[in-house]
């Protein structure tokens, strides 16, 4: 049977890439009762109809698998931020970030705009932030090029995927990446401050020196999917790493005695505003739990 990888979906379509040429394919009826949908990035078997298409008939299994954005068998997760237009969210970061720990990726924070901002403290603040916390950060700019080498250094050899809210950026440095992409971009509004929802499937590009990123569509709100409270803490590496020396097995770091984590964002050496995320986070989770 014909194998190959899906690298794009678009209404009802599935794109599979394979060393002859892209197929276009539908997906075969059995997965819908089954629940199941293919993904872009998954690895597929299909069975030809006329040339150049077919249907789609076997999911090879997932090695990951990210719901927003949906893609399957990524390494590596860029969150991508910008400074402003729009306006830095610290929470949304963290809340990208817990659900690329909780699958399993590797997560790179690419902060992006930094032509926009004049207050170099500023930017130190989330980059040591981060950079403490056990993160890759790159700090960018399409307009004077800086960090864009740096992060096509990170992307190769491996596929990526973009993430992050609309408007930040995404689409953009991958055009400074590879300027043949030739990829949309769109205009944050002026009045809501918000991007325009430009790029509006996800799609797997290849970048040359074996890199592959998926672009992907901004989102601006994300929700955690089930998981345990123990497990979110996991998902803060400053905290994964320092629980072993909390008095108490299972210590959620709020008010138990002899907290070596929140011993540590009392010194400073855990981001203050990282710590309330957790927390509420942990609200969010535990609320969840009730229904
Ligand atoms: N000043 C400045 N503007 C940038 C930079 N990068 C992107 N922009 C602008 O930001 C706007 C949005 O960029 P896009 O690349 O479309 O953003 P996106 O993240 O792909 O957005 P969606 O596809 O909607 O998710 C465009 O007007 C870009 O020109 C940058 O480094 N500096
Ligand atoms: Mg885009
Ligand atoms: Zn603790």
């Amino acid at each position: 049977m014909p194998e190959g990888r899906i690298i794009r979906a678009v209404s009802g379509f599935f794109y599979v890439r394979t060393d002859e040429g892209d197929v276009q394919c539908r997906a075969r009826g059995v997965f819908k009762k089954k629940k199941q949908s293919p993904m872009v990035g998954d690895w597929v078997g299909f069975e030809p109809t006329v040339p150049g298409e077919g249907i789609v008939t076997e999911i090879r299994p997932r090695e990951t698998e990210l719901l927003r954005p949906p893609i399957a068998n990524v390494e590596q997760a860029v969150v991508v931020c910008s400074f402003k237009e729009p306006d830095f969210r610290q929470e949304l970061l963290d809340r990208f970030l817990v659900h690329i720990e909780h699958e399993g990726l590797d997560a790179l924070i690419s902060l992006t705009k930094r032509d926009l901002v004049d207050d170099e403290s500023v930017i130190d603040r989330i980059r040591t932030a981060y950079v403490r916390a056990g993160y890759r950060v790159i700090v960018t700019s399409v307009h004077t090029g800086e960090g864009v080498e740096e992060l096509q250094r990170e992307l190769s050899g491996k596929l990526s995927v973009f993430a992050g809210q609309s408007g930040v950026g995404k689409s953009s440095l991958l055009n400074a990446i590879l300027p043949s992409l030739r990829l949309t971009t769109g205009e944050v509004s002026r009045k809501l401050k918000r991007g325009r929802h430009t790029t509006r499937h996800v799609e797997i590009l290849e970048l040359g020196k074996g890199g592959q990123v998926a672009d992907t569509p901004g989102f601006n709100q994300l929700n955690f999917p089930m998981m345990e409270p123990t497990d979110l803490s996991a998902c803060f590496p400053e905290m994964r790493s320092r629980a072993p020396e909390c008095r108490f097995r299972g210590c959620l770091h709020q008010n138990e005695p002899d907290c070596r984590v929140r011993t540590a964002v009392e010194h400073g050496e855990i981001d203050a505003a990282r710590y309330r995320n957790y927390l509420q986070f942990l609200q969010e989770i535990s609320d969840q739990r009730r229904y």
